[in-house]
């Protein structure tokens, strides 16, 4: 099997083990991103073959809502429900005290919001995002209001940062998140404390949410490509 053919089959297994993870009568986060598809795939699946009874979800971003309507998931919201029993969800990092860092799909703020309130936060991902330090691969992304994003990306910048606005397919124009605001990824060199960057981040005047989620995840569920096998 090509590569690409088992790194997909290697998102599948994740996206299903965690989807056997969810039980009935329970309120589910919906996450975004490719790993999570098919975590919402498999719930879908599940509930048509009538081994899971009155699930409702919570997506994390529109394109959760669409694939959750596709596979037959009742929606609800956070207005209509008291908690969230089980939050599913993918991350770009994961440090080896499960601090992550998430919004490659640019969905973390709504993200932010489902996981935390979950009463279980599973993360799906592959080993690829695993890694010592957070920062150390990936950019880190802060959703910001449009008309504050030149302040706010001076100050980043005085926070040790290198800030650049997230530009889309072809670099037309910039990506634009659900909420109608701009994506800025910020290089860090060293994240010595997640908890307390993520804190000063969203100080700053402007900022709605940043990629950072410390202390926030239970379980994380790795899939692992190992020669022709996959594992998790
Ligand atoms: C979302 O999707 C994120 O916060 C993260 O950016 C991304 C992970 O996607 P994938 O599973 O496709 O790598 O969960």
């Amino acid at each position: 099997m090509a590569d690409t053919d088992l790194s997909k089959v290697m998102k599948q297994e994740v996206g299903k083990a965690a989807a056997d993870r969810v039980q009935s009568n329970t309120i589910v986060g919906l996450g975004t991103g490719s790993t999570t598809a098919f975590a919402i795939q498999f719930i879908g699946e599940r509930l048509q073959r009538g081994e899971l009874q009155n699930i409702q979800g919570i997506p994390t971003s529109f394109q959760a809502e669409v694939l959750s309507k596709q596979y037959g998931i009742p929606l609800t919201t956070l207005d209509a429900v008291d908690h969230i029993d089980v939050a599913i969800d993918g991350a770009d990092e994961v440090d080896p005290n499960k601090n992550l860092i998430k919004g490659g799909g640019a969905a973390h703020t709504r993200e932010k919001v489902v996981d935390s309130l979950a009463n279980q936060f599973i993360v799906v991902v592959d080993s690829g995002k695993l890694v010592d330090k957070l920062g150390s691969t990936f950019l880190l992304p802060v959703e910001v209001i449009p008309m504050a994003i030149t302040p706010v990306m001076r100050k980043l910048g005085q926070l040790g940062g290198k800030p650049e606005l997230r530009m889309g397919v072809k670099k037309a124009g910039p990506v634009v998140t659900d909420q109608g605001n701009l994506v800025v990824d910020v290089k860090f060199d060293d994240i010595a404390n997640p908890g307390e960057l993520e804190k000063e981040i969203n100080n700053i005047p402007g900022v709605l949410e940043n990629g950072l989620f410390v202390g926030v995840a239970d379980v994380v569920l790795v899939g692992e490509v190992k020669g022709d096998q996959t594992n998790i």
